[in-house]
């Protein structure tokens, strides 16, 4: 549980989508601030609240709850016509009073139009090497902050009509003022003198982190621990609490090496049961076997306090399970987690294989209800990792809002 003047931070353990938002959702609850720290509306966190089902990409999944602030914050990248669309839509679920608990960071930078048509040109460049970005123009809005510079628009396929926009982001710019904030102070004031329980949502995941992910095939920025301190101006020591959320398999949204990828009837049974789509761009995400060197090298990064898992009904029909526990190259067993992309795409992953339970699991509510064959996967997974596992059960049956579907 969130508690008072302290940081919770939920992240991502594999390579996204592992149901971050569902977990924000129900921490929310006990939380005064959640924030937003890095990322922009690449990101797609699903909520179920009362059977409607919500997909935020900007906004922080906690803004459900009517009495939390929610907090975008320095190190977030927006689009602004981006983010009132995605109001827009959220009001028409029955979001309400968003104008009252919504803050943007005055340090936030913009993505702008053309930031998203270079980030589809550049991909359209690379052809068959392309990155499979979601083309919101991510990378390119973070190039031109770290290069502190306005991005030159004057490439040969490329034309600005500068005027048209700027007047465009003009009126957004309008619409936005009331929310803009120093986000910095609000959120030392709201830990240090007011006590308040702040969430802190990562977006994406630490396999797609700039730094430790699996580069070039990775996002702009920091989707590691580190990134709530500098996407938000918390000071670590503030951060009390960090729960990485693990898929009880593995997916994979885009290009780049994934080394329990089942290429056959096991990943299509993963995609097709668990729904496995892209919530931005729709895009159908490719589906393996959970891969434990990389959930224990998340850890390393990350420090979890404990591991939220999703997803363990979607392995309901598997007569066997399999977990990756251990990478070799070229017949010698490795210690660390590639950072050689080369390595990386070559290695054969070692597995150990377990009984299903070839049963219904998706109205459990608690863990001891689980078949055994289920209570030993998730304990073979705390083994296996160090990090003690607790399966996110759908609460809404227990009469919370948030869960599953
Ligand atoms: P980008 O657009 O520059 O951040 O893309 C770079 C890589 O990061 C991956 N990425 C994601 N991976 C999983 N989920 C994401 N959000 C959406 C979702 C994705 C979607 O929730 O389903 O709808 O396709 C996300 N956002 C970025 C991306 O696939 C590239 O590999
Ligand atoms: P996020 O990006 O990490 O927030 O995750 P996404 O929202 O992109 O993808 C997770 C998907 O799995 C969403 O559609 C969730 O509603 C769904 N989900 C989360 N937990 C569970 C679960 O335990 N069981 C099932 N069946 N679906 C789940
Ligand atoms: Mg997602």
């Amino acid at each position: 549980m969130t508690s008072a003047g302290s940081a919770t931070v939920v992240l991502g353990a594999q390579w996204g989508d592992e149901g971050k938002g569902k977990l924000v959702d129900i921490l929310a609850l006990h939380s005064d601030v959640v924030c937003r720290c890095q990322g922009g509306n690449n990101a797609g966190h699903t909520i179920v609240v009362d059977g409607v089902m919500y997909d935020f990409h900007l906004l922080p999944s906690g803004i459900i709850n009517v009495d939390a602030t929610s907090v975008i914050g320095n190190g977030v990248v927006i689009h602004l016509p981006g983010m009132f669309e995605e109001i827009e839509k959220n009001v028409l679920k029955g979001l309400v009073g968003w104008e009252q608990r919504l803050i943007v960071s005055d340090r936030a930078h913009l993505v702008f139009d053309f930031h998203q048509t270079i980030d589809g040109l550049q991909e359209l460049e690379k052809g068959r090497g392309s990155l499979g970005t979601t083309k919101k123009g991510i990378g390119p809005c973070y190039t031109s902050k770290a290069s502190r510079t306005a991005l030159k628009s004057d490439g040969p396929s490329f034309k600005v009509d500068v005027d048209a926009e700027i007047e465009r982001y003009r009126s957004l710019a309008e619409r936005v003022r009331p929310l803009v904030k120093d986000t910095v102070y609000y959120l030392h004031d709201a830990l240090v003198n007011k006590n308040k329980r702040v969430l802190i949502e990562g977006a994406n995941a630490a396999l797609l982190d700039l730094d430790f992910g699996t580069y070039p095939y990775v996002t702009s920025s920091n989707c590691t621990v580190g990134g709530a301190c500098t996407g938000l101006g918390v000071p670590p020591r503030a951060i009390k609490q960090v729960f990485g959320v693990v898929k009880a398999y593995t997916t994979r949204v885009g290009d780049g090496a994934f080394p329990t990828e089942q290429l056959n009837v096991v990943g299509e049974t993963l995609q097709q049961v668990g729904r496995e789509y892209g919530v931005t761009t729709g895009r159908k995400r490719r589906c393996g076997w959970l891969d434990l060197v990389v959930v224990k090298y998340a850890h390393m990064i990350n420090a979890f306090d404990g591991i939220a898992l999703t997803k363990l009904d979607i392995l309901d029909s598997f007569e066997t399970i399999k977990i990756g526990v251990a990478y070799k190259h070229k017949g010698a067993l490795l210690d660390a987690f590639p950072g050689n992309l080369a390595v990386l795409g070559e290695v054969e992953v070692e597995y150990i294989e377990m009984p299903g339970w070839k049963c219904d699991i998706s109205g459990v509510r608690q863990f001891s209800a689980l078949p055994v064959n289920a209570q030993n996967y998730v304990r073979k997974i705390e083994e296996l990792s160090g990090v003690k596992a607790q399966p996110v059960f759908n609460p809404a049956a227990a009469g919370a809002p948030g869960g599953a579907p």
